[in-house]
């Protein structure tokens, strides 16, 4: 398992990889993988100081910046299996055992955005290829299921209700597919294109298309090889917002099902650490679900820039079931993540420079159960209480004013505190209204200037010495430190390390 996951994370690597030979190649090509602004070349005579001045200049696409300000989304892993009970179907089930009867795509939206979620993510087909949707290229769909009487779409639902409640609405096409007959030929291909092709035509704005890297054998025996330029060349041309995550260029998966990110999370990192024949070899072969180890801890540093000839802006999604399972199970009701675990998770995700991508499948109803429910009202509710204050608010940077101080403080993530050119050793001196006790840090860079800040250090005034709160490596889009509590008028940050001069666009302090 551990060796799959490495391998998966290569995998990844190894997609954008081909896309930038791609655009090298073809830089006139009509669909543009990358823009000039996420994506550099490292030439042969480049110094450290050039890779270093390089890396801090690479940002997001405008598509993978709102995916990432998103900061939470969910995920929705309904199909054959919730009726199964299993987690991987072989394809050979009956369209029949399909019938949701109490469907309530509003119900799971509802819940979702009430939760705090901005996007969903729908499993509009999974390894069995059986089709939530009634898809023109085959039978194995809703259309012969008794739900409706066949007359159904899922998708459309999903997709009507994410737009009527006013959040991100993504989907999910395995292009691994147990079930067609194609699988294994190049006609698949097609068959791909065509369903994918249905997915973006058929539903409005798709903000999100996630390609799973689990590639096994088909009904005939055999293994696809993808047409990946295909998918994504599509996708540019007919969605051109939507972000293409995991198997794709623009969202990387973070190398864990746990929900627990890198400490230490570069968004740019090198394109260039894989071969494409990897991504054969890379596949899942088993069925099973497991909490998946960390894999290598260090995608981004000085020494891993270094030796690459690109980088890319491939910021980290962190993917986990609110149960042990991705599908509906009701054994797994017991098993539900309480509200202190999803903060943990929280604060391990998006408080590590990434978006959560939270599953929570629907059971036999059609509906989200109330066990779910009741964990996510619970989640919910302590994150409104925990950042309601920031204690901050008021204070003013040593030598400023509150009037230059309050870009740190409001709530913009593209607003920032400038420093000069070369200036890496930031030092911010913050005096507070009054003492105040607090144990969690918030920090966030403006990722429009792009991600710099290597070392910090969080410190407070006691008498007339400065002791250490907390201290960090990376923040990126957000950065949540938890400490043993503090309590203190006078405080400071000490950016200790930089590539070039840091935005820092937000402070926090806080008492969980
Ligand atoms: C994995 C799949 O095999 C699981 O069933 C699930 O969909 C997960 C998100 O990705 O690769």
């Amino acid at each position: 398992m551990k060796r799959y996951y490495f391998n998966k994370l290569n995998w990844g690597l190894a997609v954008g990889l081909q896309l930038i030979i791609c655009i090298g190649l073809s830089s006139s090509s009509s669909a543009q993988i990358y823009t000039n602004k996420n994506y550099v070349k490292i030439n042969p005579g480049d110094t450290e100081q050039d890779i270093v001045r390089k890396a801090a200049n690479v940002v997001p696409a405008p598509r993978q910046l709102r995916w990432q300000q998103l900061e939470l989304t969910a995920f929705l892993h309904f199909g054959v299996n919730t009726f199964t009970n299993k987690e991987w179907g072989d394809g050979s089930e009956d369209p029949k055992i399909f019938n949701p009867k109490d469907f309530d795509a509003r119900q799971w939206v509802k819940v979702c955005k009430d939760a705090g979620f901005k996007q969903i993510i729908l499993t509009a087909k999974h390894h069995d290829g059986f089709c939530l949707w009634p898809s023109k290229y085959t039978e194995h769909s809703v259309k012969n299921s008794p739900w409706k009487e066949g007359k159904g779409d899922i998708v459309k639902e999903t997709a009507d209700a994410c737009k009527e409640f006013g959040i991100g609405f993504g989907i999910y096409l395995s292009p691994w597919d147990r079930n067609s007959k194609y699988f294994g030929s190049m006609a698949y291909n097609d068959y791909f294109i065509n369903q994918l092709t249905e997915l973006l035509t058929q539903y409005g704005q798709v903000d999100e298309v996630w390609f799973d890297g689990a590639n096994g054998e088909g009904p005939t025996g055999k293994k696809q090889v993808y047409e990946y330029n295909r998918w994504y060349e599509l996708i540019r041309k007919l969605q051109p917002k939507a972000t293409i995550a995991v198997s794709g260029p623009d969202v990387r998966w973070v190398g864990t099902e746990s929900g627990y990110g890198r400490e230490t999370e570069w968004s740019v990192v090198p394109g260039d650490e894989a071969k494409n024949e990897k991504i054969a070899e890379n596949s899942q072969q088993k069925a099973e679900f497991a909490p998946r180890d960390m894999v290598a801890n260090d995608l981004g540093s000085r020494s891993k820039i270094a030796k690459a000839s690109s980088l890319v802006w491939y910021p980290a999604e962190i993917d986990v079931s609110i149960r042990p399972g991705w599908f509906y199970h009701t054994e797994e009701d017991k098993d539900v993540k309480t509200p202190e675990k999803l903060m943990d998770i929280y604060y391990s995700s998006v408080g590590r420079n990434g978006v959560l991508l939270l599953n929570i499948p629907p059971d036999t109803r059609g509906l989200i159960s109330d066990s779910d429910i009741k964990s996510l009202q619970g989640f919910r509710k302590q994150l409104d209480l925990t950042f309601a204050e920031n204690l901050l608010a008021g204070a003013v940077v040593k030598g400023s004013t509150s009037q230059k101080t309050s870009v740190l403080l409001d709530g913009k993530d593209n607003t920032a505190w400038k420093t000069k050119a070369g200036d890496s050793n930031l030092v911010l001196e913050l005096k507070l209204a009054k003492a105040q006790e607090f144990d969690l840090l918030k920090l966030q860079e403006n990722l429009q200037v792009g991600q710099r800040a290597e070392k910090f250090v969080l410190e407070y005034k006691t008498g007339n010495e400065w002791k250490v709160a907390t201290e960090g490596t990376t923040i990126g889009y957000k950065r949540l430190i938890r400490f043993a509590p503090v309590t203190a008028s006078e405080v400071r940050l000490r950016i200790v390390s930089s590539r070039l001069n840091p935005a820092i666009a937000e402070i926090g302090l806080y008492k969980r």
